[in-house]
């Protein structure tokens, strides 16, 4: 292999972790050859599937009948329950989720059949063609209904700290309310899709869009009743995740396996927009009753919350996405005193998933509508309420959950953020723009971020990878984690070309695959790079050590001293070109590849009582927006966006300042445009593009500053990173206090505005409507 032009650097000054570098696909991504799982060339025989979709929301199958399906055009064959020859289940955690209904519909949109035909035009006319009679029951729909009705998927969560009861009594003002925070589509711009190949032996590949390849070998294998060895599931990349494909990509593994093992042909099922949205589950939406006491200067004494989320049909994911919601209602501040109370209520709607933030966002934005409401009610600037309840370092430093913060840095970094944004500045500006223009009104909002890093099931925090290097001097990595466009592969490559002393080209990733590193946990909870970064970093450091043993043996002295940069090993005063010495190890018959593996240290989580130590570390950020608001018409508009995160010592800054604004636009749209809304039959009626309103380039502020915050992570993190994926997401609360605070001040900022996410246009004009029937 050829290493022209490399520069002959000193150990110190050679690295290839903490610089920008492009996205290791970013080339194949703009000329259109980045494979996805659709571009996969189709093998002869290939059969397309589509799904035969309820059109009632809670119903009995009182009869199925399928003969029309059949007679149309290209089809070869039709396959409910019945045909399935292993277990009917595609749930992750709770075996409640079928793959088909059995008897039963739980949703409008939940699948009764597969259809497989020639062509997938064919498939998607002829899935339409079913005659299905139902016997209605009553549907649940809302979470407050699901509350009233105690229809709930798993048993509620309480965690409580002190003694709210006292706390009240000795607060000198309570503020008591309820809120209402939207879901969220997923709105990957790949939809979801399978294409499964039969091999021989009762085999099966899966090419799969998946966050989580081999939960989907597992739940293929058990609806095949097969083993988790006749299955192999791979996936190169996918077009965005964002947490819709951790657990919702298994229905579709699922039918296109089941259909291939049936009809002995490979089968691809690509869902359609609709369909897809129609189908999987997504953002939970959550309704909140709050009640918090505080006292003259702002400070909170006591806060009591009970939320309800929407989960759904089934339990998915809802269980840890309500934990996470509970751990994250504190968000940057201390409470001493806390009632929080979580219930996944049931309701016949899609089962909601994991999205971005996993229920961190819901936790987090109930807190700060309170904080916005006491500074409101105390006449103080909200920034100065947030800071009175900032955790300390020293003392109030421990969660309700009984982790104790070790690496604030919240205060540093918000003071950073008012200055550079010049926050007080722009405050006064506003004031006097508002009190001469009547009808265009302007808000600003400062909301910091704390969140915690690891998944908060314990045993999920674990990754493996293989390094290989090949005798030309090559390297190929493999690693449990998948590529969604967020970097990963990018970071782990830039990780194992640190370790082996080799400039990014001459790394490789392959796609991630079920038969390299097996029992991989989901790309999620932010912790794929912290994860599958150290995984291969073990392995690569495996790989050297071998490789330093043998050059001191060969060129004497210690294989301690042995170094390796500059696409070259340094011994003892020589420097080999590396795949020189890897040349003479393979002779030497030194082992050249290795696997590696990580588990997070230190991580605890007691589920009954609430508490323990579920989080590695803490990533922080704030964020300053400000908007104009027309008050005649509701629209608004994002003038200028200040964000500084905290990626530790960022593996890659140009990826992660591309995280940060990604998520805190996706963030923006969940608070502002992106509303779910179903009719009163339980249909979901914004399933497309154009009734779901996702933002576009012309709603991003022409004013966007993104910062990194300089840090380091105090936990021994991959080379002292923090995980940038989801806590961005919680950025744009600013957005969404910004437009509450435009309205409020058509009240003289006297009078709290009712705002429920996501602030449309029709709900800033309602909560414009109540401010100004209060005033
Ligand atoms: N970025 C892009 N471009 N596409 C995605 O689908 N998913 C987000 C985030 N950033 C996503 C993304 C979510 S939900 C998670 S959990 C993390 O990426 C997962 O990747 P990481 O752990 O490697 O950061
Ligand atoms: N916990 C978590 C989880 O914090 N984030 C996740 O994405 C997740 N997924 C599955 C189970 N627990
Ligand atoms: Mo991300 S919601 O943890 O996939």
């Amino acid at each position: 292999m050829n290493y022209p032009g490399t520069p002959e650097l000193s150990a110190a000054a050679w690295t290839a972790v903490g610089v920008a570098r492009p996205h290791e696909s970013a080339e194949l991504h703009v000329l259109g050859q980045a494979a996805y799982t659709d571009d996969i060339p189709e093998v002869q025989g290939t059969l397309h599937a589509a799904l035969g979709l309820s059109s009632k929301a809670h119903a009995k199958i009182v009869s199925v009948d399928l003969a029309p399906v059949r007679a149309m055009p290209g089809v070869v064959d039709v396959y409910t329950v019945a045909d399935i020859p292993g277990t009917n289940d595609c749930g992750p955690i709770i075996h409640d989720d079928p793959i088909l209904a059995d008897g039963i519909v739980q949703y409008v949109g939940q699948p009764i059949f597969i259809v497989v035909a020639d062509s997938h035009t064919n498939a998607r006319r002829a899935a339409r063609k079913a005659v299905i009679e139902y016997e209605e029951l009553t549907p649940i729909l809302t979470p407050q209904e699901a509350k009233a009705a105690q229809s709930y998927v798993l048993p509620p969560l309480h965690l409580k700290r002190g003694d709210c009861q006292a706390a009240f009594e000795r607060a000198p003002h309570v503020v008591k309310g309820q809120l209402f925070v939207g879901g969220q589509e997923q709105f990957y711009l790949e939809g979801q899709i399978a294409y499964a190949i039969p091999k021989e032996n009762k085999g099966m590949l899966v090419q799969c869009s998946t966050q989580h390849p081999s939960e989907m070998q597992h739940v293929v294998a058990h609806a095949l009743g097969r083993h988790s060895h006749h299955v192999t599931v791979e996936c190169r990349r996918m077009g965005g995740g964002f947490g819709g494909k951790e657990s919702q990509s298994a229905l579709w593994a699922a039918s296109a396996a089941i259909a291939a093992a049936k009809s002995g042909r490979p089968v691809k099922l690509r869902a359609d927009r609709d369909d897809d949205m129609m189908v999987t589950g997504k953002r939970h939406c959550f309704y909140y009753e709050y009640e918090v006491g505080y006292d003259d200067s702002g400070k909170i004494l006591a806060a009591k919350v009970d939320m309800t989320l929407r989960a759904g049909f089934s339990a998915d994911l809802s269980g840890p996405v309500a934990t996470r919601a509970v751990c994250h209602f504190d968000n940057a501040y201390y409470l001493s005193d806390v009632d929080i109370r979580a219930g996944c209520g049931k309701t016949n709607t899609q089962s909601n998933t994991a999205f971005r933030g996993f229920g961190g966002p819901q936790g987090a934005i109930a807190i700060e509508y309170v904080i916005d409401e006491i500074a409101r009610n105390l006449g103080r600037d909200p920034l100065d309420i947030r800071r009175q309840n900032f955790y300390g370092k020293e003392e109030r430093n421990q969660t309700p959950y009984g982790q104790v913060i070790v690496d604030n840095v919240i205060g540093e970094l918000t003071a950073e953020l008012e200055q550079s944004s010049e926050y007080r500045a722009r405050r006064k500006a506003i004031d006097d723009f508002n009190r001469s223009s009547p009808v265009l009104k302007k808000g600003l909002a400062l909301t910091p971020v704390k969140f915690g890093i690891a998944f908060n099931v314990t045993h999920l925090n674990q990754a493996g990878a293989l390094v290989h290097v090949y005798v030309d001097g090559s390297v190929l990595v493999n690693h449990g984690g998948t590529e969604m466009g967020q970097g990963i592969n990018t970071k782990v490559m830039q990780v194992v070309a640190h370790e082996l002393g080799l400039d990014l080209e001459h790394v490789r990733i392959t796609a991630t695959d079920t038969s390299k590193v097996a029992n991989t946990s989901a790309t999620a909870a932010s912790t794929g790079a912290d994860l599958n970064g150290k995984a291969a970093q073990d392995a690569a450091r495996k790989v050297r050590q071998r490789l330093a043993d043998f050059a001191a043996k060969l060129h004497g002295g210690e294989a301690s001293g042995v170094q390796f940069h500059s696409n070259a090993v340094h011994v003892n005063g020589q420097s080999i070109p590396f795949p020189d010495l890897v040349q003479k190890a393979y002779l030497a018959r030194v082992q050249l590849w290795s696997d590696g593996f990580y588990a997070t240290p230190g991580l605890s989580w007691d589920p009954k009582t609430m508490s323990g130590h579920p989080f590695s570390y803490y990533a922080y950020g704030a964020a300053v927006s400000e908007v104009v608001v027309d008050t005649l018409t509701g629209e608004w508009k994002l003038l200028r966006a200040d964000a500084l995160y905290d990626a530790g010592q960022s593996l890659n800054p140009a990826i992660d300042i591309g995280q940060v604004e990604g998520a805190f636009i996706q963030g923006m749209g969940w608070l502002t445009t992106e509303q779910l809304w179903w009719n009163k039959a339980g249909r979901l009626m914004t399933h497309a593009p154009s009734t779901y309103k996702i933002p576009g380039i012309s709603d991003c502020p022409e004013d966007f500053r993104v910062r990194l915050f300089e840090n380091r992570n105090v936990e021994d993190s991959i080379h002292r990173s923090k995980a940038v994926g989801e806590p961005p997401l919680l950025l744009p609360f600013s957005v969404f206090f910004a437009i509450r605070d435009a309205i409020s001040s058509v009240g003289g900022h006297k009078v709290n505005p009712p705002l429920n996410a996501p602030a449309t246009s029709e709900e800033i004009l309602r909560a414009i409507a109540a401010v100004e029937a209060a005033s």
